[in-house]
């Protein structure tokens, strides 16, 4: 990877040591001077790689000088991120040179959550854990250990880990996230799409708040479609978001009644015979009970509903269907997250299929892969015992593999339906991604042994009994991972610089465990070899060093479009067609048509809480960021003026919010950017852990009054079901 220094190259770096000059001498930079000379001198080389940030892996160049990494470089060659690398991609920088990492194992040295650490060598702390998982595998057996993970590239060897010590208690992210929408369109198309916002004319987003929660490609395209004026975009969300600043039509929605909505769309649309009468008769299931199904869903009805008015329902309808197929009604990766979220996203997925929108260019289109091969491992058998979750009875449509881990915190609360006395970590802050924290807190009270694998001292971290650091992503090669979508892309994501401390990645970290445990077979490779065996079979010669070379390999000129349109194409469904009426759910006990349930709504004088993002932080991991915490420093509760006049409320207050799980405090900002029935404050805030200095004790954590509830089907968290009560605590509190 070694190569001249281009002038490019040269003035990347000196703007980042301008940068970081800026910052000072508190994050450990060099003065200005004497980075500049080092500068001229410097062996410049760049690395691809992909940021580890978020979910989108978008693809990264690292200028590295001298060993140290000073600028990072979005990488044009990735077809999903397009030459963007955002706010926080560009900020992990901080977090690798940040003083408060974690810089070695730990094992608890006080009670837990006292704060007292000993600092240990990786063969102590990995005999350690080793050792109470045995205890506990011995007492309770291998489902005695929960493992809870998010997605990552090094979360394969985790959930490895899970299987080969014989645990079914595998808890992943999805049940916290999107699992509502991947259950809704498997169930409808028998697959979870991808949506062509580059060459869509219209679209319609339910809370999917894009402008800030970043989807790649999806959020440049939608700036290009909506800034360059090539689709027309109808926004729905209780908040005036930055989405809905750049949407053409925005309504603020009634909280929870999205599925109104979209059946008196169906009920124009079919009522007109606006939709495709070709692609409904060939590709359908269930038209007919549809048709009946909304005939009372009129638009009338819905305004009653959502508050949005029915002509505009109506000529939405009607636009809608007119432009389709390069019209999509889009899923959002988690919107609106209510006891009936899937039914609402199935209703989502019918209106796409009726309008003949499924896999045209601007429509709602299948993902495509690129195959990467497998390296052959010895097999582990499967685990004997039923989940503690209780899946299968109570959620048996949902993702067996991520299960739900609300019904799962219950249950080892209560003992049901046997002890579960360890947890492993991955990747993951349950303190901060689950909702009521006291409860998650409880649960970690309740085990015998915790361990966290984690790249700083997290809230859920701070509880455990061992820290297992792992390095962070610039300091690690990871396998590779294909990233479907229409425009589908592998990205190898390799070492940039050596671990400025020591930390491990994940793959040493399970290794130096299975070994101990009698495990080792099972992960005898090298992360090499793993990847040689991924490349092997990519259609470019030398994949791994093109890999190297390049960070992404993309399909060129594939047909993008239509595969599953070609004659006699049986859709992964029951029927093998698109199901508008769903047996399988029928038998699960579910409606088979999505029927709306008008939400439940907060007693008199309480707020629904809404939650969402912002587009420089991802959830709970980055604020501690020095870079990210400038943009937005800390959070604060967002009231209308109307609720906040009654209650005496003042920007800049400090506000009490409460519901019945807890009870947060911080700062009030009226503003008419929300419904007068809502309030929002931005997740990731109010730190236990004062390892995270900048984070700690900083803003509220919504997770304090976040209640425990969730959908119905798929067993995902329901957060909005939250109700609180707001009251100002001092006059003028000098939060402003
Ligand atoms: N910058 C940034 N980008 C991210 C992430 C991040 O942490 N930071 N996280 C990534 C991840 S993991 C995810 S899941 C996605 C999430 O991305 P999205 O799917 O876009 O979801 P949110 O940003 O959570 O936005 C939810 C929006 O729904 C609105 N809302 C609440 N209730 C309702 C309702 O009943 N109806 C309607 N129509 N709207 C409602 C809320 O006000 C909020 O604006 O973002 C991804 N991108
Ligand atoms: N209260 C509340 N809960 C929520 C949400 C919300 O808005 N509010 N949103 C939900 C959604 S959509 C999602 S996707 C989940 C996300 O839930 P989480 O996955 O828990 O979210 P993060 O805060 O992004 O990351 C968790 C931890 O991963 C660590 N980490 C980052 N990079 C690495 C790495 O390379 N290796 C290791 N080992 N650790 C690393 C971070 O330091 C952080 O402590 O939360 C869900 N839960
Ligand atoms: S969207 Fe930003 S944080 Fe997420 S992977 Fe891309 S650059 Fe990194
Ligand atoms: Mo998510």
């Amino acid at each position: 990877m070694r190569r001249g220094v281009t002038r490019r190259q040269v003035m990347a770096g000196a703007a980042a040591v301008a940068a970081s000059a800026a910052l000072g001498p508190q994050l450990g930079c060099a003065p200005l001077a004497r980075r500049r000379r080092a500068a001229v001198a410097a062996e410049v080389r760049e690395v691809a790689t992909a940021c580890e940030v978020c979910p989108n892996k978008c693809a990264v160049l690292a200028v590295v000088e001298n060993g140290r990494v000073t600028k990072l470089n979005p990488n044009p060659a990735s077809p999903k991120s397009r030459g963007m690398l955002c706010a926080r991609g560009n900020a992990a920088i901080q977090a690798l040179y940040d003083p408060d990492r974690v810089k070695g194992p730990l094992i608890r040295a006080g009670a837990r959550g006292e704060g007292k650490w000993r600092e240990v060598s990786w063969d102590e702390a990995l005999d350690f854990t080793a050792q109470r998982l045995q205890e506990i595998r011995e007492k309770y057996g291998p489902e005695g250990v929960m493992f809870s993970s998010t997605e990552g590239f090094q979360e394969e060897f985790f959930k490895n880990f899970a299987l080969a010590f014989g645990s079914p208690n595998l808890l992943r992210h999805p049940t916290l996230c999107l699992a509502s929408v991947n259950l809704a369109y498997s169930m409808t198309f028998g697959t979870v799409p991808s949506f062509d916002l580059l060459n869509a004319r219209y679209v319609i987003m339910s809370g999917a708040n894009r402008f800030e929660s970043i989807i790649t490609p999806d959020t440049m395209d939608l700036i290009d479609g909506t800034m360059n004026r090539k689709a027309k975009l109808v926004y729905l969300d209780p908040r005036f978001t930055v989405t809905a600043a750049k949407a053409d039509e925005w309504y603020p929605i009634r909280p929870g009644t999205d599925l109104a909505f979209i059946l008196a769309m169906l009920h124009v649309i079919i009522r007109e015979q606006r939709y495709d009468k070709e692609f409904v008769t060939t590709r359908c299931l269930g038209f007919e009970e549809l048709a009946a199904h909304v005939e009372s869903c009129t638009p009338q009805w819905a305004e009653g509903e959502t508050e949005i008015p029915a002509r505009d329902i109506t000529r939405i309808a009607r636009e809608f269907a007119d432009v389709a197929p390069r019209a999509v009604y889009y899923a959002g990766r988690r919107s609106s997250w209510y006891v009936n979220d899937f039914q609402m996203r199935r209703g989502q997925a019918i209106l796409n299929a009726i309008v003949g929108s499924w896999d045209r260019e601007g429509g709602v289109v299948p993902n495509s892969r690129i195959p990467l091969g497998e390296l052959l491992v010895l097999p582990w058998d499967d685990p004997t015992a039923p989940r503690v979750d209780e899946i299968d009875s109570r959620f048996p449509l949902a993702a067996r593999g991520d299960g739900a881990f609300l019904q799962a915190r219950d249950n080892v609360l209560s003992g049901t339906p046997y002890p579960v006395k360890g947890w492993m970590v991955y990747k993951q802050d349950p303190m901060n991604a689950l909702p009521d924290r006291g409860k998650t807190r409880r649960m970690l009270e309740a085990m015998d042994f915790v361990a966290v694998i984690d790249t700083q001292m997290s809230d859920t971290a701070w509880f455990a009994d061992v820290v297992l650091p792992e390095s962070m992503y610039l300091e690690r090669t990871d396998p590779l991972h294909m990233l479907p979508g229409i425009w589908p892309v592998v990205v190898l994501r390799q070492q940039v610089v050596t671990p400025v401390h020591d930390t491990r990645p994940n793959l040493e970290i399970i290794q130096g465990l299975a070994k101990r445990l009698g495990l080792g077979d099972y992960f005898d490779y090298t992360i090499e070899e793993w990847i040689a065996e991924q490349a092997a079979e990519l259609p470019v010669e030398n994949p791994l060093e093109y890999l190297k070379k390049h960070g992404v390999f993309a399909l060129e000129g594939a047909p993008f479009y239509g595969k599953t349109l070609a004659p006699g194409y049986r859709f992964l469904t029951r029927s093998g067609k698109v199901e508008l009426v769903s047996a399988r759910l029928a038998e699960a006990g579910h409606d088979p048509l999505p029927v709306y349930h008008p939400p439940t709504q907060p007693p008199q004088g309480a707020f629904r809480m809404v939650l969402g993002r912002k587009a420089t932080h991802t959830h709970a991991a980055t604020t501690n960021n020095p870079w990210l915490i400038e943009q937005t420093p800390t959070n604060d509760l967002w009231i209308h003026p109307e609720p906040a006049g009654r209650l005496g409320i003042a920007s800049g207050d400090l506000v009490e919010l409460a519901s019945e799980v807890g009870h947060v405090r911080l700062p009030a900002r009226v503003t008419p950017e929300i419904r007068p029935d809502c309030v929002f404050m931005l997740h990731g805030f109010g730190k236990i852990s004062p390892w995270l200095r900048r984070a700690h004790g900083n803003g509220a954590c919504d997770a304090d009054v976040l209640v425990t509830a969730w959908d119905r089907v798929s067993g995902n968290a329901a957060f909005h079901e939250t109700f609180v009560t707001v009251r100002k605590v001092v006059e003028e509190a000098s939060h402003a």
